[in-house]
């Protein structure tokens, strides 16, 4: 099927981390890299599951590799099967985004000289999201003899050297062999089942093998030229997550999957798979590059979106690699939202209703910064507690203070403004009623606590903040904060006469939880009325990013060309804060998240201001989709074009190079945007999404589906 799959037909050593989080497969409930079975040197096998975090005290708090499923291996005549030893004949592997299913067919000789052909296939049940399969298939070309497959569940694994696990119990019970271990500091329990079976080849021998950690069965065939042996390894997990049993869960579950078989579980897989791109597919003719582009982003997508939980959300690296330690930011809510909330709107609900679920930690980083309300963490993981490191280490080894977790406040609007528009979308008022009101409600007061009043310039002022330009720290009067930190309050006054007509109780409730008094609501008022927004010293359209930005020194970023870093390694940390260059939109990233309030002449304006100086290609990946989406609404149509496919090329061509640590979740959805708000020119109207479409030269045809208050609206264009 055209552009439905990522495929390479030779292997690079130099590109197995990049490649490991490309094929990175997953159900929305775990998400496992594109490791091999049977490893390689140098590997960075990992399999995240949503929600698993072990704390290292005191230093950070992280997601944890669990134990290997992927532990498989085949001998031939007693000599592993690896691709670092003999010879590779033949190669190829294969992502099969339709599905799910990643495969790797090697033609291999051993280092003895025997010629098989191995044919692995893997996939994360769509449709049980605890069961896991891998089959492979060994053919002899030229061999006479035994085949052995060693299938395990191992636990020796860590993240990054780091080890979480403590061991509690392995076995094999009725052929089922399984490794039960805890978190180390958050002493949660999980329990990994596995299961093989046999089929071709002939006098089949079976045992089991109690490695330390590391419980494996094993499995023997003879095999003559011309035959094939098939060994299916059917693998459950469960944690304290998900019961108060794991052991028990996981080899129930694992009976009953192997009742039914590989054949089967592939099948009903694949039918939930189906049913995930009937809602999610979007269709570009006649540029191939473009289209896998999107169509491999949304896989990424749906492979990481939590379908039956409510207390997790996708990470700025997705499940796909340990890049910050499994962390949400203000990607989720800005980037990869609305994608969700237009095609899949329970699992954007769930992902909501994390930031809900974590209110009591965003409630405690107020009161620790002295605000009141709800101040969401940049980063956050399990509790909602801030968990952002304080020092990193550059590329140069210096230590770094990061200040993003105390001072890049827009987060706390973000999370409230994705809530607004899921809301819009959907038309799901019992979820704002119930939820999303308390979200609004109380950012609202942390930015009215927040704002402090300067009464010699008769303004409130927020000050000494990060902005989603990051070149930049410690400014004042950031526009895109102000800006949406008003947002924030108007939105919070609204939603409340709203509330009181919908429901008078829940209105009632959240007044006296919150305080809701007219005094405050008074105060609420003046802050909007008086925030100060930074434009141009001598008035006019340009908005001015932060106080004091058009007094730094100009650049022309062409005078750095040709480059391969950003413009903050070139002139460091400090140096990059005297000039007015632009880590990624931030004024733009304003105006295009309230596109409805300027009108276009303020937006090409700016557009042609903050442009030049922005570092696309090196600076954040968030950058360069929005841009696209900008860039194609204003009608600046190859524009748009070159930037989308610099953003398309992030990960599948590794354009920044770190690709290998996981995958860039904000471009993925950014993507979306870029090509549905951007190319399609869809914008909301009371009658439901309206199309503008501007695409392309090449393209033929832009086709997708959106779903609006519970009607679906198909777009042909
Ligand atoms: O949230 C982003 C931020 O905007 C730029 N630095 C990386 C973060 C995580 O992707």
């Amino acid at each position: 099927m055209h552009n439905w799959h990522v495929t390479e037909t030779t292997f690079d050593p130099q590109t197995l981390n990049h490649k490991e989080t490309v094929f990175t497969i997953g159900n929305g409930y775990l998400g496992t890299r594109g490791a091999f079975e049977g490893g390689y040197p140098g590997e960075r096998a990992s399999t995240l599951v949503h929600g698993l975090f072990d704390d290292v005290p005191l230093v950070h708090t992280e997601l944890v590799n669990v134990p290997n499923w992927l532990d498989f291996t085949v001998f031939i005549a007693g000599e592993r099967f690896r691709m670092d030893r003999g010879t590779v004949l033949d190669y190829r592997r294969d992502l099969d985004l339709r599905t799910g299913v990643l495969t790797r067919t090697v033609r291999w000789q051993s280092p003895a000289g025997h010629t098989l052909d191995l044919a692995f296939e893997r996939f994360a049940s769509l449709a049980a999201e605890h069961v896991l399969g891998i089959r492979c298939r060994v053919t002899s070309v030229d061999f006479s003899g035994m085949v052995e497959f060693r299938a395990g569940v191992s636990g020796h694994v860590d993240n990054d050297g780091l080890r979480h696990w403590e061991w509690l119990d392995q076995g094999a019970i009725e052929g089922y062999a399984y490794l039960e271990v805890r978190t180390r500091a958050t002493h949660l329990d999980l329990c990994e089942a596995c299961h093989l079976t046999l089929s071709g080849g002939t006098e089949t021998v079976h045992t089991f093998q109690d490695c330390p950690w590391s419980p494996t069965l094993i499995a023997c065939a003879t095999l003559h030229p011309g035959e094939t042996v098939t060994a299916d390894k059917l693998v459950t997990i469960f944690s304290a997550r998900d019961t108060a049993e794991p052991r028990e869960a996981a080899l129930h579950s694992l009976a009953d999957a192997t009742a039914q078989g590989y054949d089967a579980l592939r099948v009903a897989s694949d039918a939930a798979w189906a049913a995930e791109w009937e809602a999610s597919n979007v269709t570009i003719e006649g540029d191939d590059e473009a289209d896998l582009a999107l169509r491999y982003s949304l896989f990424q997508l749906l492979i990481a979106a939590p379908r039956h939980d409510d207390r997790v959300s996708i990470a700025a690296k997705s499940l796909s690699g340990l890049g910050y330690r499994g962390h949400v930011f203000w990607d989720t809510e800005t980037f990869v939202l609305p994608f969700f909330s237009y095609t899949r709107s329970e699992i954007a609900r769930n992902m909501l209703l994390y930031r809900y679920h974590t209110l009591a930690g965003a409630r405690r980083k107020a009161q620790e910064n002295g605000c009141e309300g709800a101040m969401y963490a940049w980063e956050s993981a399990a509790t909602g507690d801030e968990t952002t490191p304080r020092w990193g280490i550059a590329a140069d080894g210096e230590l770094v203070r990061i200040w993003c977790g105390e001072i890049e406040l827009h987060i706390t609007a973000d999370v409230a403004y994705a809530v607004h528009q899921y809301w819009r979308v959907t038309g799901d008022d019992a979820f704002m009623r119930d939820y999303g009101a308390e979200i609004i409600l109380d950012t609202a007061r942390f930015w009215a606590s927040r704002a402090e009043w300067r009464g010699e310039r008769d303004r409130y002022e927020i000050n000494d903040v990060i902005g989603p330009d990051e070149y930049h720290d410690h400014v004042d009067n950031n526009v895109y904060t102000n800006r949406m930190a008003c947002w924030n309050l108007e939105t919070a006054l609204e939603l409340l006469a709203w509330l009181r007509q919908e429901s008078a109780e829940k209105a009632g409730d959240l007044e006296e939880q919150l305080d809701l008094t007219d005094e405050r609501l008074a105060h609420w008022r003046d802050v909007i009325a008086r925030l100060y927004i930074p434009h141009a010293p001598e008035g006019g359209l340009l908005l001015e990013q932060f106080e004091g930005f058009f007094a730094l020194k100009d650049i022309s970023l062409a005078d750095y060309e040709p480059r391969d870093r950003s413009m903050q390694s070139l002139l460091g940390i400090e140096g990059v804060q005297e000039y007015q260059v632009l880590k990624q939109p931030d004024v733009l990233m304003l105006l295009y998240l309230l596109a409805e309030h300027y009108d276009e002449e303020t937006i090409t304006a700016n557009w042609d201001y903050y442009t030049p100086r922005t570092d696309l290609t090196y600076g954040s990946s968030l950058g360069p989709a929005i841009q696209a989406a900008l860039a194609a609404q204003q009608g600046r149509v190859e524009e748009a074009y070159r930037y989308f496919l610099l953003a398309g090329r992030t990960d599948l061509q590794d354009a920044r190079g770190n690709t290998g640590e996981g995958i860039h979740a904000a471009t993925l959805g950014g993507l979306w945007q870029a090509a549905v708000f951007g190319f399609g020119g869809i914008r909301l109207t009371d009658e439901g999404p309206v199309a503008n479409p501007r695409l392309p030269a090449g393209w033929k045809r832009l086709k997708f589906r959106l779903q609006y208050r519970g009607r679906w609206y198909d777009f042909d264009l």
